[in-house]
């Protein structure tokens, strides 16, 4: 069974890329199996490597907006893509507005190893 941690790479980062198209998100949350059974309606890809990323669970520890104690702020502003379906998306055909930015991300962290299991927000 896939791991939480695995979960959160699959839907979150892609150190590679992006690969600098309009079509980024309808392809990319397709291929990482976002788009099974409904489409899901926001999500984030983190392009820095896996360790940077790791990292930000030994950052600015916050509250996350659940109350819970485990979420963590980058230090540093990261290149992120926001994936926004649109108003005309219906599923199957699941449809996203692609928006490149570059912010500070705050991820939720668990476990032993302590890593990212969920993307909570960018700021
Ligand atoms: N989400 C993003 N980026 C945002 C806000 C929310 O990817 O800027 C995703 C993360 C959550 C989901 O999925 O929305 C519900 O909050 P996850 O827990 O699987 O990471």
């Amino acid at each position: 069974k896939e791991s939480r941690a695995m979960k959160f790479q699959r839907q979150h980062m892609d150190p590679d890329g992006p690969s600098n198209n309009s079509n980024y998100c309808n392809q990319m949350m397709r291929r990482r199996n976002m788009t099974k059974g409904w489409c899901k309606r926001v999500n984030t890809f983190v392009h820095e490597p896996l360790v940077d990323v790791q990292a930000i669970c030994f950052q600015g520890n916050i509250t996350c907006k659940n109350g819970q104690p485990n979420c963590h702020k980058s230090n540093s502003s990261m290149k992120i893509t926001d994936c926004h379906e649109t108003s005309g998306s219906k599923y199957p055909n699941c449809d996203y507005q692609t928006s490149h930015k570059e912010r500070h991300i705050i991820v939720a962290c668990e476990g032993n190893p302590y890593v990212p299991v969920h993307f909570h927000a960018s700021v």
